[in-house]
């Protein structure tokens, strides 16, 4: 059995000068770097909507726009851009679509198991929406799910969400670590010595 990097939507639009900046989530860079060498399998998934999507505000949603699908908002944060990924999975997609878990309408959960994954470790933005409906999902469909916690920023529209969010993905069967924690613990690195 194996073990995957989950990485929720680091994009431009959730970092600094997006469209729907989350506080600090450019400083999830370094230990998802660190993370994503030390894996064999990387997963990586993005919030991709149409420009009608209804959680946009102008659309009674309560989102600013975001993340629309193929605008430079949408690409992942340029510190993804020399990891090695083994599935990008593309969420939010239909206009009504919720798209916080990478779960939801998409191949992800399958494509992991064809990998012979059994352990998920979840990491990216944002801690009280998408990185915590996915881990929930995660756990739901039969993954042992730890979510690595120095290497997640929440949105916090109310204080206190990314705390709760971690309660309810605790809740959920998930296991919270640091990334040096999970580091010590994740075997030999492809990338090292390389
Ligand atoms: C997200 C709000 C709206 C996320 C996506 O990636 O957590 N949050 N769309
Ligand atoms: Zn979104």
């Amino acid at each position: 059995m194996a073990k995957a990097l989950l990485i929720i939507d680091f994009q431009n639009d959730f970092t600094a000068g997006g469209a729907l900046e989350v506080p600090d989530g450019d400083r999830i860079a370094a230990p998802v770097k660190r993370l994503a060498d030390s894996f064999d399998l990387v997963f990586a998934t993005r919030d991709w909507h149409p420009p009608d999507h209804a959680s946009f505000q102008a659309d009674g949603g309560p989102w600013p726009v975001h993340c629309v699908r193929d605008t430079h908002g949408a690409e992942f944060h340029p510190a993804m851009d020399d990891l090695r990924l083994d599935a990008v999975v593309d969420v939010g997609r239909g206009r009504d679509d919720q798209g916080y878990s990478g779960f939801e309408k998409s191949n992800l959960a399958q494509l992991l198991r064809e990998r012979d994954v059994d352990e998920v470790y979840v990491c990216g933005l944002a801690t009280d929406y998408c990185v915590r409906a996915s881990a929930i999902d995660a756990s739901q469909e039969g993954f042992e799910v730890t979510v690595i916690e120095d290497a997640i920023r929440g949105v916090e529209v109310d204080e206190g969400d990314s705390e709760r969010a971690l309660r309810d993905m605790r809740e959920a069967g998930a296991r919270i670590a640091t990334s040096d924690e999970v580091l010590a613990s994740a075997g030999p690195s492809r990338a090292r010595g390389v």
